[in-house]
């Protein structure tokens, strides 16, 4: 059985790949359009739905709002009559773009390049799927005393996934911290991030005072690619492709929104029903593989996960709980102050501003996330984290960005770890200090006493 779904996966991947024919954004450009008022709204959603343009910012036309950013990307066919279009209702815009297939790098290109040992890994490259594959391996090859590799489960196309487990051993009970990177295929900054998380921490364990306090007590879960299935079809055919690769109505449509997926007021905002949407939440809650896999992890380990990181990008927002609903979860006040600790941390690096808040409140409702789900689960600090860039480069940030974008990135990530840390294990939070005041204290008192 076993044996026949895999090939029958390996020929279902292999015949699309090789007749298909790689989708190409020649002189397609990005617009962006802050409507001023209520009939530009309108106007502006009427233009997406008749020309069915691709929206980036909101990713549907419902979520337009007046003063709210918005980002669209016009095919060069469509370029002229749709700006005429928006011209007409006096709508103005910017263009982001000029020219969208000249920020794509090559990906045959990056293809050539082999990658022998693992300090040949270039982490401030984007790597294709077979490359990350590899890598993994020789991170638990080469530091097996610390990183090991684990199966989630399998994607759609029956690739395995993948996560790895950093782990000291000890001998007290450890928390969980989980981080995931590529639900959303094009988003190729978060994985360059999971690796580069995984580096930092393995290259700094020992010299690094506040990582060793971490690893003391909490065990980090990292997920590089998700949606393995999508991050590979983006470098094979669309570099734009946003779900997974599943595939409905007798293959006319392909695809879920993995982050619509999640069993938690399931497809009822910012989520769509017809399966050739980008918001697509799918058949039914959890029919996706990948977020089986997810779910039946953290079913298994929820009461030892005591944060849940999932990466994304773009928009530089630290978001917490809901976004399937504008109402405050109970412990927003404290998970806000720890998401403003992060942003400010993270900007002292680059400068770089990230807005802190729910994704309801700031942007629009979304429901059927992993974020959320795993919130009311019970995991107290959940966060989404949405990468660089701000709108100059969108999806197809830029190689030379990586390594900035991934050093703040880690100044906030280990903002947050750090903080929850200290909560879970207030007493190792600075021992060896604590011990040294209290002896202090102890012999003041002591000396006060004896000279009374
Ligand atoms: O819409 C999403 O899935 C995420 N944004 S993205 O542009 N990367 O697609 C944001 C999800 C935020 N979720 C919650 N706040 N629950
Ligand atoms: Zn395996
Ligand atoms: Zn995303």
């Amino acid at each position: 059985m076993y044996l026949v779904l895999w090939n029958a996966g390996v020929l279902g991947i292999l015949i699309p790949q090789v007749l298909a024919m790689k989708i190409n954004y020649d002189g397609d450009q990005v617009l962006q359009i802050i409507p001023e008022h209520k009939d530009q709204v309108v106007c502006l959603q009427r233009v997406c739905w008749s020309f069915q343009l691709d929206l980036w910012k909101p990713l549907q036309p419902e979520d337009i709002n007046v003063r709210n950013v918005v980002h669209v990307r016009i095919p060069s066919i469509a370029l002229q009559p749709v700006k005429e279009a928006m011209l007409h209702c006096s709508l103005s815009f910017k263009i982001l773009v000029d020219d969208l297939s000249q920020l794509m790098v090559n990906p045959e290109e990056t293809r050539m390049r082999r990658r022998r040992s693992i300090s040949d890994h270039d982490y401030t490259k984007y790597h294709p799927m077979e490359e990350i594959y590899n890598w993994i391996n020789l991170m638990t090859e080469k530091h097996s005393d610390l990183v090991t590799q684990h199966s989630l489960g399998f994607t759609y196309e029956i690739r395995p996934i993948h996560y790895l487990k950093i782990s000291k051993p000890s001998n007290d009970p450890k928390k969980i911290i989980w981080m995931d990177c590529g639900i959303h295929a094009r988003e190729w900054i978060a994985p360059a991030f999971c690796q580069w998380f995984v580096k930092e921490i393995v290259e700094n364990h020992q010299k690094d005072s506040r990582i060793q306090k971490i690893l003391k007590n909490i065990d980090l879960y990292v997920l590089p690619v998700l949606n393995i299935d999508g991050y590979i079809y983006t470098w094979t055919t669309d570099r734009l492709w946003r779900k997974s690769r599943s595939k409905y109505e007798n293959g006319t449509c392909y695809g879920v929104d993995l982050n619509r997926n999640y069993n938690v007021k399931w497809c009822s905002f910012g989520s769509s029903t017809n399966c050739s949407s980008n918001l697509y939440c799918g058949t039914s809650p959890v029919s996706e593989p990948e977020t089986k896999a997810v779910v039946d992890f953290v079913e298994k380990k929820k009461s030892e996960m005591i944060c849940f990181l999932t990466m994304h990008s773009y928009s530089q927002y630290i978001l917490t709980p809901y976004g399937y609903s504008t109402n405050l979860p109970q412990n927003y006040n404290e998970t806000i102050k720890v998401a403003e600790m992060a942003a400010s941390e993270l900007k002292k690096k680059y400068g770089t501003v990230y807005k802190v808040g729910t994704f309801a409140n700031l942007l629009y409702e979304a429901s059927g996330t992993s974020q959320d789900w795993v919130y009311d689960l019970g995991v107290e600090f959940s966060y989404t984290i949405e990468l660089r860039d701000n709108g100059t480069y969108q999806f197809i940030l830029p190689e030379d960005q990586i390594q900035p974008t991934c050093e703040e990135t880690m100044a906030g990530v280990l903002t947050i770890i750090e903080y929850v840390n200290d909560k879970y294990f207030p007493n190792q939070a600075s021992k060896s200090f604590g011990n040294l005041y209290s002896f202090a204290f102890l012999s003041t008192f002591l000396t006060v006493v004896l000279l009374t």
